[in-house]
């Protein structure tokens, strides 16, 4: 498969695809918490989306009352398709290999409420996690939070995704 380098971030973003082989992304296809692409990122909604995708729902159980105003992802094949693209990069929290809802999507969850600490992580840490401290945790996570410094100054989170990638967060 050819490799499609972003125009941004120079060498970030090639060691980003040399480690994530065989992931392919749109180009622009910018990874965050906003799932439903309102430009905000929100527990009751984002973090709604996300759980309820980790649970495997789908259609309007997917959606219904989950949908910011002035969203641009709006219906559950919109919601599913972007969730499906950022999973191998943004999902596993804890990067234990696996994606799972009460571990990850709790994090998550916790995070967008503003937790942080050990209200972030405790008890939801997955067996033989790479990021177990909330430290590793909440840096994780704000790599992909609009609200965040890293993404105010690039515009996306390809810093993070290429420090998470090479374990660094
Ligand atoms: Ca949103
Ligand atoms: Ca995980």
């Amino acid at each position: 498969m050819a490799r499609r380098y972003l125009p941004v971030g120079g060498r970030a973003i090639r060691y980003r695809y040399r480690y994530l082989s065989g992931v392919q992304f749109p180009t622009g296809l910018i990874v965050n918490l906003d799932v439903d692409n309102n430009g905000q990122t929100d527990a009751l909604t984002d973090g709604s989306l996300i759980m309820r995708y980790l649970f495997g729902f789908g259609g309007d159980t997917l959606i219904n009352g989950a949908i910011g105003p002035d969203a641009d992802r709006t219906t559950a094949s919109e919601i599913i398709n972007y969730l499906d693209a950022v999973d191998p990069i943004m999902l596993d929290v804890d990067s234990n290999g696996t994606v799972d809802a009460l571990t990850d999507g709790v994090m998550i969850v916790r995070y967008l409420f503003g937790f942080t600490g050990e209200t972030l992580i405790n008890g939801a840490i997955g067996p033989n996690a790479d990021r177990s401290t909330a430290s590793e945790i909440e840096a994780f996570l704000q790599s992909f939070d609009l609200g965040s410094d890293i993404q105010t100054m690039i515009g996306g989170n390809f810093v993070g995704q290429f420090r998470g990638n090479m374990g660094l967060i």
